[in-house]
């Protein structure tokens, strides 16, 4: 998730409460910051919540409460700060991203007007198994907390926190993961988001980028213009028999990383990775020789509204996803032998990748400056943008990390 508001400020009267390290805390081990609460002494009742509003479980198989949370993020999800984006996940989005193996309805926590049941407010937890350094931790990936733009700034973000983090202990889960724009005690890391345009004319028309003044559109349309066809041999979209050799070579790869999802088996891996209709889309390449995947790389489809644009409503947005490259056995132990052989292989990756975003109609291809994405994004014309993805941890107090050492989250 990207949100581009400003930090809030200065004294947190509700984070100041909760075990997150403070802003500016030196760690030297990481560790959690407070035990386990024992079971007899986790709350049975929800918090409570202001007279009129009453919480609920979203039932994600019913359409009717899907469209519900759809329409609820569309219209008062993550705005860019001057609002003229928006983001606006689609319906069968939101299903692929809660829906993971071991999802729990009771993490799909919402809030309604108990009158006309009308939904107000959302927050979603999933199970993830989430490695930071050496050591594997089962926990929550919180995402989509959104409150309508009418119930603002009346505290009911830290009752949603406290009901989602009851829920987790209710589970036997204390530990929780999350991204946000907004710089709250304490990131782990930072992130700056990239963007590769695909349809310079329109990015310019909904005031997504700028000519530069040294150049014309016309120039810019023919620099961002990519080949008409993918370049690597063996280059397919991923089939269900490939997620047992992307599951190795994911496991091969994330070890590069400090802080990375860690995929547990073939179904996880078919789960976040094979292709779902305008939603994610993976390609793997297999030596036409050997039949070995020896890569593979995969984007979602996240498109922004345009708001108050006469010409164009939606901008078409590709985020990178997972991605992974076998690294020759004769650089695996030499750190620049390595980063030299994926500077040259994730540069030809990474343009099929474009190739196919722009076969697919989006405007724009994104992703962060973490992982190995540094490689890349200058010689691809990627380009750095306002937008900033601050990662956290809750109750896990984790040593700096590093960028380049942080994988990316699963959405
Ligand atoms: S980040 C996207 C968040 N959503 C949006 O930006 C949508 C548009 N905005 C809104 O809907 C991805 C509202 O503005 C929200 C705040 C709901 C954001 N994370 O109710 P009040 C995620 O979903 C703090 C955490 O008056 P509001 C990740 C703020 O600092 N805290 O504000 C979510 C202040 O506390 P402070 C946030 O504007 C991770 C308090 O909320 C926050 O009406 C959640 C103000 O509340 C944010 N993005 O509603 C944490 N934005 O101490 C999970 C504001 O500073 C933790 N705040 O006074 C783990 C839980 C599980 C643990 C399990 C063991």
């Amino acid at each position: 998730a990207e949100s581009k508001s400003k930090g809030s400020t200065g004294d947190h009267k509700f984070w100041n409460t909760q075990p997150v390290p403070q802003l500016g805390e030196v760690i030297a081990e990481d560790g959690p910051i407070e035990p386990d609460t024992p079971a007899d002494e986790i709350r049975k009742e929800p918090y409570l919540l202001p007279k009129d509003f009453e919480w609920y479980d979203l039932d994600m198989e019913d359409e009717a409460q899907l469209k519900e949370l759809y329409e609820l993020l569309s219209n008062n999800y993550v705005e860019d700060t001057d609002s003229t984006l928006r983001f606006n996940y689609s319906a069968a989005f939101l299903k692929w991203a809660l829906q993971p193996p071991g999802w729990k309805k009771s993490w799909h926590t919402g809030i309604r007007v108990t009158s006309t049941k009308k939904m107000v407010a959302f927050i979603s937890g999933v199970p993830m198994h989430l490695r930071i350094h050496k050591k594997t931790l089962f926990l929550t990936e919180i995402n989509f907390l959104c409150i309508h733009k009418k119930l603002r700034s009346k505290r009911l973000a830290p009752v949603l926190i406290k009901e989602i983090t009851r829920r987790s202990h209710l589970e036997g889960v204390f530990q929780a993961v999350y991204t946000a724009g907004v710089v709250l005690p304490k990131p782990i890391t930072t992130c700056r988001y990239f963007h590769r345009s695909i349809n310079p004319k329109k990015l310019v028309e909904t005031g997504f980028s700028y000519v530069p003044r040294n150049s014309t559109i016309t120039r810019m349309i023919k620099s961002y213009k990519l080949p008409e066809k993918s370049s690597i041999p063996g280059l397919r979209p991923m089939r269900p028999e490939d997620a047992e050799q992307i599951l190795e070579l994911s496991r091969q790869y994330m070890s590069r990383f400090d802080i990375a999802p860690e995929l547990q088996n073939v179904e996880e891996i078919k789960h976040h990775l094979l292709p779902v209709k305008d939603v994610v889309w993976s390609y793997v390449v297999e030596n036409p020789s050997t039949k070995k995947v020896t890569d593979f790389f995969s984007f979602y489809s996240l498109p922004s509204k345009v708001i108050g644009n006469p010409k164009h409503d939606t901008i078409s947005a590709a985020y990178l996803f997972y991605y992974a490259s076998h690294v020759p056995e004769n650089a695996q132990d030499d750190k620049r032998e390595a980063d030299k052989y994926l500077s040259q292989r994730l540069k030809s990756l990474i343009n099929d990748a474009l190739i196919i975003a722009r076969d697919a109609n989006f405007d724009v291809f994104n992703c962060l400056d973490l992982m190995d994405n540094a490689l890349f994004v200058g010689e691809l014309k990627f380009k750095p943008g306002d937008g900033f993805l601050n990662y956290y941890l809750y109750n896990w107090r984790c040593k700096d990390i590093k960028k380049t050492k942080t994988s990316a989250l699963s959405d």
